[in-house]
């Protein structure tokens, strides 16, 4: 008996020091036991109970997560009380005009800490950033977190079809069961909504922008409804994106045209349809007019028509419409200008409800590109940056690529539209031109794997954009560093060696895949891996030699006043950093000027060997990710850690390719021989080309 309560024990023990195989369903919201004693001790001392004023659903959520995060962290019951002595945590609800609606106040009181906010969802955000102050291992002493939103529609957006599947999905499929809704409600929501809410996410668009009419049915509504309320108590609203041509494709009408009454009718009834269902419902995302998606334009209206036709539909709900500017035209010259000629003119004619959602560069969501010229430019609109957070072109869930430097280049680049200082970040706030509503959109990267995000390292993109899209100010090393601490280890030595990881990531994705300002270069249709010596599709502009111009002569796409003028869409002092391609970053050369392969850049190299050297320097830099990777493992999941380590050796030799591929194509255009000390690729392009087609399945 002794012997078998012993081993017993033993096996307890064991357990415990080994964890569980951590499959990464928890994401950042682990609230595994503090391993430092006497932080768990000090902790323990101001986490005697719980005590909730309020016994609102989202207060209610609130004391239950801080309870469960508490619970696993310090190794004790936490009780939640309607009222509580000395050392019990306070959560209430309570008027303060510095923090908006939405920002929350963690203090240090005489009888203990204070979470307090001037609304529930402020509360539930306290409860969650005292969460991650515990979790990262720092100590209650003067604790004093403030914070509050900058901007006000913090919003997820996914591209999930009826169907189940995701397009851009790399995570298995959706997680929105629709055939089950709105019946069978799956516990994943739930948490689905904890990890939205913990990062400040109030807004989730939950299907395709190339959208199914079916999500305006009734039928659908009541399921859409049914996720609604499991996401409601996180202080987070549901919006859907509408196919335009919906009234006909549903509403048996002959026409769609904005300006026709029966259309117009139609909407309206439809919203008010919605309301009922859903009294909170957030609004509608629309793609309109862009690559073969029915809009206005079919009848000869405006995007304005369309989108102010449709915030008229909101009556007095509280709603908005979220107009996307993706646009491009086949065969209308530079398809960098093309949004900015659609919109630009529109500034001003938009009503009170209606954004325009602009992605954050003016191709597509590519490793690498210049602020859209829209930012700056339509000071009378509220404009919505847009990003990606599924890497459509940066690799799948196979590239290790933290996105939190690409979101801030963006979010601090600046477009001097009141001259210096009028960052992106500024025009999406709101503060730069003075709008009372503000929003952000991320392109969600999640689905089905149980792990959510595929590579167990997308988490920390979906976090950082959460992040990011709450305070803007934030720096995206600070962001990895919460996030590796949370997720992953708090081991200092494992903490650094990941972090360096996932702060260079980006710039060497770029390296062996685009250097110097390439771009769009990457397979056709599925965009993956290299292809650019793609010259035929439907449309030019969908080719690679569009876009990278490659000739005898040089390389690159010239935007100045001697190619397609595409720089002077920016004010002077943004053109300015651009407009000579003797004093342009490198980082953006190629997206600006046709350079000869001879001309020498400031690193003292030709254009044809820096372009050389970093695809070489870039693909190498991928073994360096995978010796750090394993310098960390001693404090990494056994699982977790195989797991990352298999997909940095497909990285690696899936940044050879790249370089492969296009250091050959390159030379038969550039006719250089290869600077000294680069090895040439040992396979012909020949083979390369085959390897890709079979990729692409053709
Ligand atoms: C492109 C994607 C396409 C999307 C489109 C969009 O390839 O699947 O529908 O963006 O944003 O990058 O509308």
């Amino acid at each position: 008996m002794l012997l078998r309560s012993l081993l017993l024990v033993l096996l307890c023990v064991g357990a415990h020091l080994q964890g569980y195989a951590d499959d990464g369903y928890r994401l950042w919201l682990k609230y595994d036991q503090l391993a430092d004693a006497k932080l768990r001790a000090t902790w323990q001392a101001q986490a005697r109970g719980i005590a909730v004023e309020g016994s609102s659903a989202t207060l209610q959520t609130a004391a239950r997560e801080l309870q469960l995060g508490l619970q696993g962290l310090l190794g004790r019951p936490v009780p939640v009380a309607a009222s509580g002595g000395k050392g019990y945590i306070q959560l209430r609800v309570a008027a303060d005009p510095a923090l908006g609606k939405e920002g929350y106040r963690v203090v240090s009181e005489k009888n203990g800490l204070t979470v307090t906010g001037p609304s529930e969802a402020a509360v539930l955000y306290g409860c969650f950033a005292l969460l991650r102050h515990v979790q990262t291992g720092q100590l209650p002493t003067k604790l004093n977190l403030t914070s509050q939103p900058r901007v006000q529609y913090r919003m997820l957006n996914h591209w999930d079809n009826p169907n189940g599947t995701v397009e851009r999905g790399y995570a298995g499929s959706s997680i929105w069961k629709w055939q089950e809704l709105p019946e069978v409600i799956d516990p994943r929501y739930q948490d689905y909504a904890r990890a939205n809410a913990s990062i400040g996410i109030n807004g989730v668009v939950l299907n395709n922008v190339n959208a199914s009419a079916r999500y305006l049915t009734d039928e659908y509504v009541r399921k859409v409804a049914a996720v609604a309320g499991v996401l409601r108590p996180y202080g987070i609203r549901v919006y859907l994106s509408v196919l335009w041509a919906a009234p006909r494709v549903i509403g048996g009408l002959p026409t769609a045209d904005p300006l026709d009454p029966k259309v117009k009718a139609w909407w309206m009834a439809r919203t008010n349809e919605i309301y009922k269902a859903i009294p909170d419902f957030g609004g509608f995302l629309v793609k309109a007019n862009s690559e073969g998606e029915p809009g206005p334009q079919d009848y000869g209206r405006t995007h304005a028509d369309g989108a102010n036709m449709l915030a008229q539909s909101l009556g007095t709900h509280d709603g908005i419409v979220m107009w996307r500017a993706f646009v491009y035209k086949a065969g209308s010259g530079d398809r960098f200008k093309q949004a900015y000629e659609d919109f630009q003119p529109l500034d001003g004619k938009f009503a009170d409800k209606v954004l325009v959602q602009v992605k954050n560069g003016p191709i597509d969501f590519q490793a690498r590109e210049p602020f859209h010229p829209l930012f700056g430019a339509m000071p009378r609109t509220p404009l919505v940056l847009e990003v990606q957070l599924t890497q459509e072109y940066l690799g799948f869930a196979t590239h290790l690529v933290y996105l939190g430097p690409l979101i801030k280049e963006c979010l601090e680049a600046d477009t001097y539209a009141q001259g210096k200082g009028s960052t992106v970040a500024k025009v999406v706030d709101g503060s730069l031109e003075k709008h009372s509503i503000s929003a952000i959109a991320g392109v969600a990267n999640i689905g089905s794997d149980r792990n959510w995000t595929g590579h167990p390292v997308g988490q920390a993109n979906w976090y950082a954009y959460g992040r990011l899209a709450w305070d803007h100010t934030l720096s995206s090393e600070g962001i990895a560093d919460e996030w590796t601490r949370m997720t992953l280890s708090r081991e200092p030595a494992a903490v650094t060696a990941i972090t360096q990881v996932l702060n260079q990531s980006r710039n060497i994705y770029v390296r062996y895949t685009t250097p110097l300002g390439l771009h769009h270069i990457m397979g056709q249709n599925l965009h993956y891996g290299p292809e650019p010596w793609l010259a035929q599709s439907a449309r030019p502009d969908w080719t690679a030699v569009y876009y990278h111009k490659a000739d005898a002569e040089g390389l690159g796409f010239n935007r100045t006043a001697t190619g397609s003028n595409a720089l002077a869409l920016y004010a002077p002092g943004a053109r300015q950093v651009w407009m000579n391609s003797t004093t342009c970053p490198l980082n953006y050369l190629l997206w600006f000027h046709h350079v000869p392969w001879t001309q020498q850049l400031s690193t003292g190299r030709t254009l044809w060997n820096e372009l050389t050297t970093r695809y070489y320097t870039g693909a190498d830099s991928v073994l360096w990710m995978q010796r750090q990777w394993e310098q960390a493992k001693p404090a990494l999941d056994p699982a977790l850690y195989t797991d990352v380590a298999a997909r940095l050796r497909v990285q690696h030799r899936e940044a050879l390719w790249w370089r492969d591929a296009c250091v050959l194509y390159f030379q038969s255009v550039s006719k250089q021989p290869l600077p000294p000390g680069l090895p040439a690729p040992t396979r012909p392009l020949t083979e390369i080309k085959e390897q890709v087609d079979i990729y692409q399945l053709r």
